[in-house]
Parts: C-alpha cells; sequence; structure tokens
C-alpha cells in the first residue's frame, strides 16, 4: 500500500449515484483510517454533492486522472456496470488497490481480461463489492452449515425481490446486475463452483414492456452435486427482501431479516420491509469497507469476494442468460483457477 500507517487511506471515489454517494458517506463517517480524497462523476454537481457530504473533498473532471493521482492511495469504483472492468484495469495499471462495486464485468471476455492481467501482475489489488458475504445473517447461515452441526449443504435455495424494476428491464440485465448476487451466494455459502444452469422467466404483469422477464426462476447444479433454486423477482411491489437458506443433511439454516421493532399500526401488527437494499444492507457495506480498508493498510488480501470470484459469477451470469434465451440445461465453464486466489481464510471464497 501507498498510504504510511499513520496515514489515512487516501480513497478516490468513481461513480456518486445512491450506491456511490452511500459508500463515501459511510467511509468518511464510520470507517477508521481512511478518508475520501476525491470524487469523479459524469454528472459534476452530483460528485460535488457526495463530497460535501463525506469531508469535502476534491471533485474531479476525469476518472483515470483519478485513478493516477498521487494523492489517491486507493480506489473505489460504484459507477455504471458497463464501466467496470475498463477502470479496474485502469487501477491495475497504477498500481492501486480497488474496491469495485459488482459485477466486475458485464461479460465474461472482459471479466477474464482483469483476471488475467491481476493474476500476470502477481498481487491481489481488486476486491468485489459482493457485500453479502459480509451481512451478519447471511454470515451466520453459512457459519451453521459449516460448523458441520447440520451435515453437509445440498440446497441452496434464495430469494431476491427489488420493489420496482425500470420499464422494459430485460433479463440479462437482472441477470447481470441483481442475480449476480445471488449466484455468489449460493458459491460462497456452498463452497463449490457451479456446473450446469437453467432458468426460466416469465413477465410478471401486462402492462409492462412485452419482452420484459421480470421474474426469473434460477436452477444450478454444482460440481460435487449440491444444487439451488433462486428466485429473483425485481417488481415485487411491496418492498426489499433477500433471503438465503442451506439445507443441509439434518438441519435447515435461513436467514432472517434484521428486524429491529415489531410495529403495530392500522389494526395489523408487524415488520416493516425495507424499501432497498442501501437501507436492508447498510451494516454489511460499512463491515466490507472496513475491512478492504483494514486489508490494504495491513498489506493483505481482502476476505470478501476477489476479481476470481468476479469472474465466477459473471461466467455463471452469462450462462444462465443463454440458459434464459434457450430454455435448455446450460453448461458453465470456469477457467483454471490462478494460483494467486487460493482461499485467503474459510470466509473468503469457495
Ligand atoms: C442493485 O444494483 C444491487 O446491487 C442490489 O444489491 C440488488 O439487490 C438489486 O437487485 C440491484 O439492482
Amino acid at each position: 500500500m501507498t498510504a504510511s500507517v499513520s496515514q489515512p487511506l487516501a480513497v478516490g471515489l468513481i461513480g456518486a449515484g445512491g450506491m456511490g454517494t452511500r459508500h463515501a458517506v459511510n467511509l468518511h463517517r464510520f470507517v477508521p483510517g481512511a478518508r475520501v480524497a476525491a470524487v469523479y462523476d459524469l454528472d459534476a454537481d452530483r460528485a460535488a454533492h457526495a463530497a460535501a457530504q463525506s469531508g469535502g473533498g476534491p471533485v474531479c473532471d476525469d476518472p483515470l486522472q483519478l485513478i493516477q493521482d498521487p494523492a489517491v492511495d486507493a480506489v473505489l469504483i460504484a459507477s455504471p456496470d458497463d464501466t467496470h472492468a475498463r477502470l479496474t484495469l485502469a487501477c491495475l495499471a497504477a498500481g492501486k488497490p480497488v474496491l469495485c462495486e459488482k459485477p466486475l464485468a458485464t461479460g465474461v471476455a472482459d471479466a477474464a481480461a482483469v483476471v488475467e492481467a491481476e493474476a500476470a501482475l502477481g498481487r491481489r489489488l481488486i476486491s468485489v463489492g459482493f457485500m453479502r458475504r459480509f451481512d451478519a445473517e447471511h454470515v451466520a447461515v453459512r457459519s451453521a452449515a459449516h460448523s458441520g452441526a447440520i451435515g453437509a449443504p445440498l440446497l441452496f435455495k434464495g430469494v431476491h425481490r427489488n420493489a420496482t424494476a425500470a420499464f422494459g428491464v430485460t433479463g440479462a440485465t437482472i441477470l447481470i446486475n441483481s442475480a449476480g448476487h445471488d449466484l455468489d451466494s449460493a458459491r460462497w455459502m456452498l463452497s463449490a463452483e457451479v456446473a450446469e444452469v437453467r432458468v426460466r422467466g416469465l413477465r410478471s404483469r401486462a402492462d409492462l414492456h412485452a419482452d420484459t422477464r421480470d421474474l426469473l426462476a434460477v436452477e444450478l447444479a454444482f460440481a460435487g452435486g449440491a444444487l439451488a433454486v433462486i428466485e429473483v423477482f425485481v417488481n415485487a411491489g411491496y418492498g426489499y427482501e433477500v433471503t438465503a437458506e442451506l439445507v443441509c443433511q439434518s438441519g435447515t439454516a435461513v436467514s432472517q431479516q434484521p428486524d429491529r421493532a415489531l410495529v403495530r399500526a392500522q389494526g395489523q401488527r408487524g415488520f416493516p420491509v425495507p424499501s432497498d437494499w442501501l437501507s436492508r444492507f447498510q451494516e454489511a457495506y460499512v463491515i466490507e469497507l472496513t475491512e478492504w480498508v483494514a486489508s490494504i493498510r495491513e498489506g493483505r488480501a481482502f476476505t470478501g469476494a476477489s476479481a476470481w470470484d468476479g469472474l465466477a459469477a459473471m461466467t455463471v451470469t452469462n450462462a444462465c442468460i443463454q440458459a434464459l434465451t434457450s430454455g435448455a440445461v446450460t453448461p458453465v465453464q470456469l477457467p483454471q483457477r490462478p494460483g494467486l486466489y487460493e482461499p485467503v481464510n474459510n470466509a473468503a471464497a469457495p
């Protein structure tokens, strides 16, 4: 790392939309040993707003200049999905650690190019923002199964519901932007790689664009025999919800929403449903950023998702896109995992 141990890590943010701004504010308020040192967004006003909310650092008008700026030690990428691979490669070229929001790329070739570049460099600089790996409920489910107390995991069951999606959203976009999380969760929870996929989709309402497939049923078969079934429904209407369950040989473990209060109102007793991922996963985002900063400051690998995990998720996503079109069981072909991506601890990788 380039920052001295006594100085806070200077983080440059690329992309100041909802997610990027949340990261900047979290870094500023809750993460020890780091500060927001520069912000870039295509929309300069948005960048200025994010900078003002996270310590008042400078706004930069070029993402590549931000990456190369000697005053920036590490980079956080939260720009649109199709810019991730190019910007991550620029961070590698500059020798800077980078936390890239998911997906690592929007195609397999681009994700593979990133992995190849990092493997050629021979240093782990890339972390990928699959924040569920830091969510207390997800960690508890994985630990319950990995403790051995309920036998070997057999089946991952995932539910992923967004309140609403953009009009005309395609199945491919949902698979890249939303389902990638579930594919990563399934790999991480089962500690195995996906061998085959099958995907069906439907349009949930007649007023949506004819090509919309906003409810997907994804089935995965893993090397080693485990299975996964995942519902991804991006127009669920009532709110945002993610559930992960592991069915094991002699018991099951299922995540609970981290509810804080039982609310009585309008003749009902119930738990409020979060409106979006920023509120549901706020604590996970802070833990993820804290671990990312600590890993850089301590000169060790991040315990969350690596570039390899980003490539694996994208490869499965791509097979799912093909499977949604063909209706067929579709094989997943991962390249050989480079030695650089040996798991760093139990929590980190399959
Ligand atoms: C969004 O981009 C996210 O990353 C959320 O975590 C996910 O749940 C949502 O479906 C995506 O659109």
